[in-house]
C-alpha cells in the first residue's frame, strides 16, 4: 500500500486520416519507433473544420501533433521537428543536411500542392475543366521526372542516407496510380525503386495498416464534398 502507480503514458498524439500528408508522419513516427496516440479526424465527415481542431491548426488540415504538449501542424514541419528532437533522419551537417532541407522544401512546395491539385482535377472536379487537367497533371509529371533524374545518381534524395526527404516523399508517391492510373510510376524508374524499398520497410508495413485500426468515412458523397470542397458550395 502506498506505492505509486507508474502508468506508461503515451505522451504523442497524431491526428490523422490515412491520406498523403498524415502517412509521412506515421511512417517516421514507426522509424523513430516512439508509442503515440492516433486521433482520427475524419476529413470526410468535415472534422478538420470542428473549432477544437482549428484551435490546434487554424489551416483546418491533418496532420497535426502533439508532442508533450507541444503542437506542430503542417506535414513537413513535423518531420523537421521530431527528425530534430530525436537526432535521426535529418543529417545535421553539410552537403547531406542542405540536401534533405532542399527535397524538402521541392516536396512540400512542388509534388504535394500539384499532385493534390491533379487528383483534384482529374476525380473531383465538379465539371470538366481540361485546361487546369492538363496543368496539373503536366506538373506533377514534370516534378516526378525531376526526382527521377536526381534519383538516377543517388540512392536517396539526399545522398547515401534515408531520411525524411525520402518519407516525405513515399506519403505521395505510393498513391502515383492515382494520377498515373495502371501505369502507376513506371515512367519513373528511380522513384519506383525508391518507393518500393521503402514501401518494404516493416515500418511502412505498420503506417499502412494504422487505417485498418480506425473506423472512417469511406462514402464520397454530398456531405464528402461539402467538407471538402467547401467553395463549391453555395451558402
Ligand atoms: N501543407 C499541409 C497540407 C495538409 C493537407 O492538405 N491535408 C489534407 C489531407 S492529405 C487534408 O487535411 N484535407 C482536408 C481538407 O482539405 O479539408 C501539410 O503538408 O500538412
Amino acid at each position: 500500500m502506498g506505492g505509486s502507480t507508474i502508468v506508461a503514458m503515451k505522451n504523442i498524439t497524431l491526428h490523422f486520416h490515412p491520406s498523403p500528408n498524415p502517412m509521412k508522419v506515421a511512417l517516421l513516427l514507426e522509424e523513430l519507433g516512439v508509442p503515440f496516440e492516433l486521433a482520427a479526424v475524419d476529413i470526410f465527415k468535415g472534422e478538420q473544420h470542428s473549432p477544437a481542431f482549428r484551435k490546434l491548426n487554424p489551416n483546418g488540415k491533418v496532420p497535426v501533433l502533439v508532442d508533450d504538449g507541444v503542437t506542430v501542424f503542417d506535414s513537413h514541419a513535423i518531420l523537421i521537428h521530431l527528425a530534430e528532437k530525436h537526432g535521426r533522419f535529418l543529417p545535421r551537417t553539410g552537403q547531406a543536411h542542405a540536401s534533405t532541407l532542399s527535397w524538402l522544401q521541392f516536396i512540400a512546395t512542388g509534388l504535394s500542392p500539384f499532385s493534390g491539385q491533379a487528383v483534384h482535377f482529374i476525380h473531383y472536379a465538379p465539371e470538366p475543366v481540361p485546361y487546369a487537367k492538363n496543368r496539373y497533371l503536366r506538373e506533377a509529371q514534370r516534378h516526378y521526372a525531376v526526382l527521377d533524374e536526381r534519383l538516377a545518381l543517388s540512392k536517396y534524395l539526399a545522398g547515401n542516407e534515408y531520411t525524411i526527404a525520402d518519407i516525405a516523399l513515399w506519403g505521395w508517391a505510393r498513391g502515383a496510380a492515382y494520377i498515373f492510373g495502371e501505369a502507376g510510376l513506371s515512367a519513373y524508374p528511380n522513384v519506383k525503386r525508391l518507393v518500393e524499398e521503402i514501401g518494404s520497410r516493416p515500418a511502412a508495413a505498420r503506417a499502412a495498416a494504422l487505417a485498418s485500426r480506425l473506423s472512417l468515412k469511406q462514402e464520397f458523397d454530398d456531405e464528402t464534398r461539402r467538407a471538402l470542397f467547401p467553395q463549391n458550395v453555395s451558402v
